[in-house]
């Protein structure tokens, strides 16, 4: 079975999420990220940059385990692992990477900013942080919306991909970081899709911490 090593959060809620929507059984191994425990040895030995997720398969693609860290990297491995969730065809595959790389790059590292400099105490501290990451969050909004206006998911036109899954991931924190999904109706269409798919719910409700 695979171990799914993540706390609840954004990028381990996309692991979650994954798993559930491929049917793949999996453990979790909770690593308290407001203890430090992502600094512990044994953690550090699957996950060198002492981040969450990372997961373990005891059954690698020779047969041997393997341990991967990186959201996108545990999700593309899960989609080469079932063959769901990334289509075969070149054309469909750089999408569902574009999108995938968008969010990795930007729709997460942003929003994460948000809710860092929302935790600030000094207000001289927190304005130019504050003003600058919530534009760029609400920016990318943007881009999402007018990406999903006419279409079902991100990339795909059948099934949700594993780029909805990473996204859905951080727009599942759209109030943390104070966007209001009525400003962006396609993008509040495709959440309310998604949170409506079972397995993509058990995903966000399965324990983690
Ligand atoms: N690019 C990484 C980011 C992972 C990440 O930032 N994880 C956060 C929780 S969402 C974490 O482990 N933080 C612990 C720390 O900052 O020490 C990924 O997508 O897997």
């Amino acid at each position: 079975m695979i171990e799914l090593h993540t706390w609840d959060t954004p990028n381990g809620r996309k692991i979650s999420v994954a798993l559930e929507e491929m049917g793949l059984p999996y453990r979790v191994k909770t690593v308290n990220i407001t203890k430090n425990e992502q600094f512990a040895p044994a953690f550090l030995a699957i996950s060198p940059n002492n981040r969450i997720p990372a997961i373990v398969d005891p059954d690698g693609p020779d047969g041997k385990p393997i341990s991967v860290f990186e959201s996108g990297a545990i999700l593309i491995y899960l989609a080469e692992k079932t063959g769901r969730f990334l289509p075969r065809d070149p054309r469909g595959r750089i999408a569902v990477f574009e999108w995938l790389m968008w969010q990795m790059g930007g729709f997460g590292p942003m929003p994460g900013q948000v809710h860092h400099f929302l935790g600030v105490q000094d207000p001289t501290d927190q304005r130019y942080g504050l003003e600058r990451y919530s534009k760029e969050t609400r920016r990318l909004y943007g881009v999402l919306d007018r990406r999903l206006d006419g279409r079902p998911f991100v990339a795909t036109a059948e099934e949700p991909s594993i780029a909805d899954f990473a996204i859905l991931g951080w727009a599942w924190r759209h109030q943390r970081h104070r966007v209001d999904l009525a400003d962006f109706p396609a993008v509040r269409r495709w959440y309310e899709a998604m949170m409506a798919r079972p397995a993509t719910r058990q995903g966000f409700e399965a324990a983690l911490a």
